[in-house]
């Protein structure tokens, strides 16, 4: 399953709604912008409205019968689920509605899958694939073993199962310890760049909000950017010069979803950490879509959930240029809103002005003479700083400057 499966083949979209429906169809579109990435193309889609999903057939009976009619209308290949389903539900639903059934959780990870190109981000998907398929062989079991023994129960099919479980189990301890290697090579490169203490900004958001159009605005750097889910998986860190001569570390991230894989946040939680590690965080936001507000909600909650929620935020609406000019848009959880467009780089001046004055407040401002002896303090100061002032004294270089709080504390630089 580390190619991608969904080429050019049509689906029956369906998802169960509990509450509300606008909602579960909203989803379904989304869930159609997924298959378009995956290579595969939408020719129905429908919502059933249910109390709960059905615990055999995730949507209910009759409406199983129907779709295996409407897939031979629209001559589908298959059916994909709104939602992760179990082992069983996925078996009772291919073997009434007679076709391939797939959920939402299996076609993230094939986007994952096919656009995972270093090589711990291929690590990363093939442990949530192999989790996904892990929990999918425990399911198969208990429904075997509830068959009460007898005839097809026992032997070589349910050794099979276990010896498919001990593989994938061993499979998902190396990948486990590869990941963890190079967690532990990240975790010193990172303590090397800290020891500099260059600010560094993460750039998360909802996927397609445009995080790396701005992390190419910004750099100038030549990260992939276009409009599918999920383009970037691995992050990429750059370096800035913000119009006041400071220098900033920009890092871009995989994009959230709504209903991400669990799996998958575990799986990408160590890159995910990195933005952790921020000073700041750069949350960037498609303005000109209709469920803005809602992506606002999810990154924030995914943010929560990696136990990210203690850091200043900046809250970039982006895409202004497709906006109404008097559009009006607030963040109330950021510490700062501005709207911009990473594409025309209007709005640009306010993202900087914003995000100066934010470091400002990570910072402590500092007014000390270093002697000429210790240049090297001076160096570091005017790199990691922003400078106010720079003279020439007698003893030494009269310096006032905002200072990283750590900064000023290793060195012992007064205020
Ligand atoms: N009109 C307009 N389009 C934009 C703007 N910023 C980004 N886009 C487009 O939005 C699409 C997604 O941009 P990306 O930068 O790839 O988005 P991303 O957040 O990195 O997406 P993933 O990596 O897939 O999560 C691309 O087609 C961009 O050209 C903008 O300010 N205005
Ligand atoms: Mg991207």
């Amino acid at each position: 399953m580390t190619e991608n499966t969904i080429k050019e083949e049509k689906y029956i979209l369906v998802a169960v709604a509990t509450g509300d429906e606008e909602a579960a169809w909203d989803s379904l579109d989304e869930l159609s912008e997924l298959l378009d990435t995956a290579g595969g193309i939408t020719v129905f889609q429908t919502v059933q409205n249910l109390v709960r999903p059905d615990k055999a057939t995730y949507i209910g009976k009759g409406k199983a019968e129907e779709l295996r009619e409407s897939i031979e209308i629209h001559e589908a290949d298959g059916i994909i689920c709104d939602d992760e389903l179990t082992a069983s539900q996925m078996r009772n639903l291919s073997e009434i509605t007679g076709a391939k059934v797939i959920d939402r959780t299996t076609l993230i990870l094939d986007i994952f899958a096919a656009h995972a190109k270093t090589r711990e981000g291929k690590l990363q998907v093939e442990i949530a694939q192999q989790k996904y398929r892990y929990a999918r062989l425990r399911g198969m079991g208990e429904a075997l073993s509830r068959l009460g023994g007898g005839i097809g129960t026992r032997g070589p099919g349910e050794t099979k199962l276990e010896t498919d479980r001990r593989v994938i189990q061993r499979r998902i301890k190396i990948l486990s310890d590869n990941i963890e290697a190079m967690k532990r090579a990240r975790d010193t490169a990172r303590k090397k760049r800290s020891a500099n203490a260059v600010p560094t900004a993460a750039i998360v958001g909802y996927t397609n909000a445009g995080k790396s159009t701005l992390l190419n605005r910004l750099t100038g750097a030549d990260v992939l950017s276009e409009d599918k889910l999920f383009a970037t998986l691995d992050p990429t860190t750059r370096s800035a010069i913000l119009p006041d001569g400071q220098q900033v570390l920009f890092t871009d991230t995989v994009g959230f979803i709504n209903k991400l894989p669990h799996n998958l946040v575990d799986a990408f939680r160590s890159t995910l950490e990195e933005a952790g590690y921020a000073d700041i965080i750069v949350h960037v936001i498609d303005a000109s879509d209709a469920q803005a507000e809602l992506h606002r909600k999810v990154v924030y909650d995914t943010l929560t959930d990696l136990g990210i929620s203690d850091k200043p935020v900046i809250t970039v609406w982006n895409k202004a240029d497709l906006t109404d000019e008097g559009a009006i848009f607030r963040d109330f959880q950021a510490d700062a809103s501005v709207k911009l467009s990473a594409k025309t780089g209007e709005g640009l001046g306010d993202f900087y002005e914003e995000l100066a004055r934010m470091l400002r407040e990570t910072r402590v401002s500092i007014d000390t003479v270093i002697p000429y002896k210790d240049t090297a303090i001076a160096a570091e100061i005017r790199k990691a700083g922003q400078l106010i002032s720079e003279e020439y004294e007698e003893d030494g270089i009269h310096l006032k400057a905002y200072v990283p709080r750590a900064l000023a504390e290793k060195r012992g630089l007064k205020g």
